[in-house]
């Protein structure tokens, strides 16, 4: 965090990690696009990532990646469990870099809220004659709604395979060229679900206690930490509460972002929600900003907002105030990839297009 004699940043500030250094404090925030095939990224995924660091942000963060192929969300989720996957995301982080951005890639594992449909089939889970599969979480607890496959409970064998495939999918991110790694601990996913006490029923040492529902995630974050160099950033995805009572709260979201920050964690990216199906959610303009800004300042370490940001104020004033270092930007990207130059823009500020785009911005 910056002292009293250096002026306070903006958006278009640049923002140094470790040796990493981003152009602005924009990132596209990580988004399934249900286009894969048995893990492997595709033009698709080309056009889509690229395209969104010609438009100028700071970040391009892949969506959630399935480090086995059971911790895919859907048969159209991205994965990186075998080499196969590595040599089309180089070329997509290799392009990411060319054109200014920084290359990150959300690794993770959906838990008992993998083997879904696409969401444009309706994305309920899939029975295994339709090309789903079992599915594995802390307890045997269904999410619910459409949703209704009962997850197996892990043994703690399941657990240390895991852990294990996060470090081998981390060292396939970095032979892939990203320079940004981000674990998805939110949302209702594996990671998430051992940290809420409603999914979580364990009474072995990976359940009860805060510590204790946090052990996978440290543990994991320990081991990746071990292969993912010093010299680039880890972040961390949560969801900062669960938006139900008994659940996942804020005051624990600071509590897990300090034991994060000493394992060598140098963000918290900070959604919530989609960890149990009956929350009570009311959704406003940067309704998740307050949740950075109390783990930024309750935990001492750099945070990401996210969550209903779409105008260029409202993310310029969310990094002057100091609530968050970085803003990531979902489906204001998708409308419009070149939210970066339409923002500078809007702020006065002046920023480089690709040569080829010259005499355009
Ligand atoms: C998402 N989101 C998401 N989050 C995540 O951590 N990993 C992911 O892969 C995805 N996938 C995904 C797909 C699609 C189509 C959407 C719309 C969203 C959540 C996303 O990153 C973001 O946190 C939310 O969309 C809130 O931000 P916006 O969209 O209000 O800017
Ligand atoms: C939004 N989504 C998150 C996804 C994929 C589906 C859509 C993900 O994290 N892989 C979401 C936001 C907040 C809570 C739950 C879901």
């Amino acid at each position: 965090m910056e002292n009293d004699s250096t002026p306070a940043p903006h958006l278009f500030s640049p923002l140094t990690v470790r040796s990493v250094t981003l152009r602005n404090r924009i990132g596209v925030s990580p988004m399934c696009q249900y286009s894969a095939a048995d893990g492997v990224a595709n033009d698709w995924h080309y056009v889509h990532l690229g395209s969104r660091a010609v438009g100028g942000a700071g970040l391009v963060i892949v969506e959630a990646t399935a480090v086995a192929p059971e911790g895919r969300i859907t048969p159209g989720c991205l994965g990186l469990w075998s080499d196969k996957h590595s040599e089309p995301l180089a070329r997509i982080a290799k392009f990411v870099k060319e054109h200014g951005a920084v290359a990150g890639i959300q690794i993770a594992h959906a838990g008992r809220k993998a083997s879904a449909d696409l969401p444009w089939r309706g994305g309920a889970h899939l029975a295994d004659a339709q090309g789903g599969w079992p599915t594995i979480a802390p307890s045997a607890i269904p999410f619910g709604d459409t949703l209704t496959k009962v997850p197996r409970a892990m043994t703690v064998a399941d657990i240390q395979r895991v852990q294990n495939e996060f470090v081998a999918a981390a060292k396939r991110a970095l032979t892939a060229g990203f320079n940004w790694l981000e674990l998805h601990a939110a949302h209702g996913y594996l990671f998430s679900e051992f940290l809420s006490p409603h999914t979580n029923h364990r009474t072995d040492q990976y359940g009860g206690s805060l510590e204790n529902r946090s052990r996978l995630l440290l543990d994991t974050t320990r081991a990746v930490r071990q292969v993912w160099p010093d010299n680039l950033p880890l972040t961390v995805r949560i969801s900062a509460t669960d938006w139900k009572a008994g659940g996942w709260e804020i005051e624990q979201s600071i509590a897990l972002a300090k034991l994060l920050k000493a394992e060598g964690v140098d963000l918290m990216d900070c959604s919530s929600g989609g960890v149990v199906a009956d929350a009570k959610i009311t959704v406003a303009p940067g309704y998740q900003v307050p949740f950075a800004e109390k783990i930024r300042h309750g935990a001492s370490i750099a945070t990401a907002a996210v969550g209903f940001i779409t105008e260029a104020k409202q993310a310029d004033d969310i990094v002057r105030h100091g609530q968050a270092d970085v803003v990531l930007l979902g489906r204001q990207m998708l409308v419009d990839p070149y939210w970066p130059a339409h923002a500078a823009k809007a702020l006065g500020q002046k920023i480089t297009p690709p040569n080829q785009y010259l005499r355009a911005w």
